[in-house]
């Protein structure tokens, strides 16, 4: 792999601030130039000083409420300043945020809530929030986006140090219930840095922001990076082409990060041509299919730059931005961060991004990690296989089982395990089948003795179990599944 120092015009731009912390250098930001415009949103912009004003009243609130340094905030929530307000305050109150997704049902938010025992819970839907009261280790505080709690004195602000932990983000092995990776406030910033270098990322940008918050994607690079770099950005509550479109023309944007779902569909709608006017288009968070990338990056007018990240480690790779950003690839390591390749091919990564481990789960992170033979530090297994490709890394397929549908991640157990219990369903298996709008959609495969249930049966099934996102669309009958001499089912027969 290409080392960064080799394909960054100037390297010397890269100076990691291992002391530092994302929010002590945003507050410098601040400072400087406080009227600058931040957030937009619902027709108005929140300048930098006003929303910082606004999280430090939010870390009143969790202060008011009897949280302390370290207590964890279960934080659910749709794209908007509001979320982000209640999100920054909760850091800079010395916090650790919990980021769940919204579509999350009863079972997969109490699994979470079970496991890292928040002190509050700020969740978007009422559902949500009533689901969290009825859990053993339920919040003792529970409230919507506004941070509808009483004012209180914030006290010092903005304390954490770059080894504490800020974010706990849950995400699933191939076995066993999801887990939490712990993210330190000096991995917030080491990342946000390497993307500022990488990208020439600057206060004058403007991000057109509609991807979720509650992901790396949408939190880490999106949020965190504007914050960084003094920039600003158009939030929108969902993805729609049309409002992509209008925002960035009304808001003279520069930049747009999404998915490639949302590149799938600003082609197929036509809109791509109209956002010839943004410096700069990242996909990330599935592998851009190279058929894709190229028709994207030509109604575009420039090349979507294609970069690879993964929750426990943030950003890794990216494209260049100067230079060929290459179809079917993920480019180089990012300023500051190691990535090899182990003899199956593995793609292990180490470098100040890297988290500091699963919340409470010793032996995931012995499975997880891998001791250097050059003395530099423990290697992270990101479980993606990958090659080199003249200096660029190409990702080619994984080392476990998962399913990437639309950006959002998807464990063939997790979905067996709730499938099985149809009781029209003797045996069933679950893969992910290649599609254009969404990168793969899993697929059910199953064994009946009677008829088969459709789709939509088996989704309505699971409702109450899985989120949406996790809910078959396709459903195969077969007489009997694959397995190896161990019984094993051997899903990659299936496809
Ligand atoms: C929504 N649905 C999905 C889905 N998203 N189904 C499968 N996969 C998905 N990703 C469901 C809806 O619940 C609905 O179900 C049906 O599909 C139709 O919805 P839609 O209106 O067409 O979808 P939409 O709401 O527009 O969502 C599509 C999307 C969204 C692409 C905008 O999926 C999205 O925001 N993806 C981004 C994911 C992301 O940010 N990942 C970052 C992970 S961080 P029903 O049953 O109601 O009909 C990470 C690290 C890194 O991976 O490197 O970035």
């Amino acid at each position: 792999m290409r080392p960064w120092r080799d394909h960054l015009p100037d390297p010397a731009a890269y100076v990691p601030d291992r002391e530092g912390t994302l929010l002590r250098a945003w507050a410098r930001r601040v400072a400087a130039a406080p009227g600058r415009p931040l957030w937009h949103e619902g027709g108005r912009w929140w300048s930098a000083g006003e929303f910082a004003e606004a999280t430090g009243r939010a870390a009143g609130r969790y202060r008011a409420a009897g949280l302390a340094p370290g207590d964890r905030v279960l934080w659910s929530t749709a794209t908007s300043v509001d979320a982000l307000v209640a999100h920054v305050g909760a850091l800079r109150a010395g916090l650790v945020v919990v980021p769940a997704n919204t579509a999350y049902g009863a079972r997969e938010l109490s699994h979470i809530v079970e496991d890292v025992r928040p002190a509050a819970a700020v969740l978007e839907r009422d559902e949500q929030r009533e689901w969290v009261r009825q859990v053993a280790h339920a919040p003792h505080v529970v409230a919507g986006p506004g941070l509808d709690l009483p004012d209180g004195d914030p006290g010092p602000l903005d304390t954490a140090g770059p080894g504490d932990p800020a974010l706990v983000c849950y995400t699933s092995g191939t076995t066993g219930a999801p887990k939490g990776a712990v993210l330190t406030h000096g991995n917030l910033l080491a990342n946000s840095e390497a993307l500022r270098v990488a990208w020439r990322w600057t206060a004058d940008d403007r991000l057109v922001h509609c991807l979720p918050l509650f992901h790396a994607h949408g939190l880490a690079v999106a949020a965190y990076g504007t914050l960084l770099v003094g920039g600003s950005a158009v939030l929108l509550p969902e993805f729609d082409p049309a409002a992509v479109v209008d925002a960035a023309r009304r808001q003279q944007a520069s930049l747009f990060f999404g998915v490639p779902t949302m590149y799938h569909r600003l082609v197929t709608s036509g809109a791509a041509a109209d956002l010839r006017g943004l410096r700069l288009c990242v996909s990330g968070s599935a592998p851009l299919r190279a058929d894709l990338h190229r028709a994207a990056s030509r109604a575009l007018g420039s090349g979507v730059l294609e970069r690879f990240g993964m929750t426990e480690t943030l950003m890794n790779t990216s494209n260049p931005l100067d230079g060929e950003r290459r179809p079917g690839t993920v480019g180089f390591p990012l300023p500051g961060v190691e990535v090899t390749l182990d003899p199956s091919g593995e793609i292990l990564v180490r470098g100040p991004n890297v988290f500091a481990g699963y919340w409470e789960r010793p032996g995931a992170d012995a499975g997880a990690f891998r001791a250097a033979a050059d003395g530099g530090g423990r290697w992270f297994a990101t479980g993606d296989l990958g090659a080199d490709d003249d200096g660029y890394l190409v990702l080619r397929g994984r080392a476990r089982e998962l399913i990437i549908s639309g950006g959002f991640n998807v464990y063939p157990t997790e979905v067996e395990d709730v499938l099985a219990r149809h009781p029209a369903v003797a045996e069933v298996a679950v893969t992910g089948t290649p599609d254009d709008e969404w990168g793969e959609v899993v697929t059910a495969w199953v064994v009946c003795e009677g008829p088969v249930p459709d789709v939509g049966e088996l989704r309505a099934f699971c409702r109450d179990e899985l989120a949406p996102f996790k809910q078959p669309r396709l459903v195969r009958r077969v007489d009997v599944l694959p397995r190896n001499a161990l019984g094993k089912v051997i899903r990659s027969e299936l496809r």
